[in-house]
């Protein structure tokens, strides 16, 4: 029986081998396994330089890795998808990252976990509210509905 949970943050802003954003981001949640819960999929402006809107999602998935072994497997379903390295905030196919854990937090080089920028992220709190309104983060010590609510003000 998995004993750990944790919320993905899924966002694609190009065509792929299964198809459109949206295919991409259906196609990787098979690919995750032990998902629980989905949120609504959400077309979003890009943030930083890329042009294109993206598809953004959140799931909740149920797993018994450690959020490095995690971390490995979310790399490996993206080089799979034919995602390119090297090219940060650039138009990806895929790109998933780890945002809430149920055993708290995380850190070491290369993996913080709460991811440091989701509080700020419309495109990942509004999917999150969907599915997980209540969970606390462990750092500031808000619900996710607090967090969306600090962002909706804000923006
Ligand atoms: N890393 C550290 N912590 C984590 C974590 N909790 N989960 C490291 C996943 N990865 C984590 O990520 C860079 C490195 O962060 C990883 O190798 C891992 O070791 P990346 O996905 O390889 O690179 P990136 O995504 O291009 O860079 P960055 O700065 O993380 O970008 P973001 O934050 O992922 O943002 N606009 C909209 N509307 N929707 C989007 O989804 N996404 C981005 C990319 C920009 N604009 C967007 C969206
Ligand atoms: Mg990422």
């Amino acid at each position: 029986m998995p004993t750990t949970s944790y919320a993905i943050a899924l966002g694609s802003n190009r065509r792929g081998r299964h198809g459109s954003p949206e295919a991409e981001i259906a196609a990787a949640l098979g690919a995750l396994g032990g998902v629980v819960a989905v949120s609504p999929l959400l077309r979003t402006a890009p943030l930083g330089p890329s042009k294109r809107r993206f598809a953004n999602a959140v799931a909740l998935i149920e797993s018994d890795e450690t959020p490095p072994e995690l971390l490995a497997r979310l790399k490996a379903i993206e080089r799979a998808f034919g995602r390119r390295r090297g090219r940060s905030w650039g138009a990806r196919v895929i790109d998933l990252d780890i945002v809430l854990w149920s055993g708290g937090t995380w850190g070491e080089p290369g993996l913080t976990v709460p991811h440091a920028a989701f509080r700020a992220r419309d495109f990942v709190l509004r999917p999150l509210l969907a599915v997980a309104p209540d969970w606390r983060d462990p750092v500031s010590g808000l619900r996710v509905r607090q967090l969306a609510a600090r962002l909706g003000r804000l923006a």
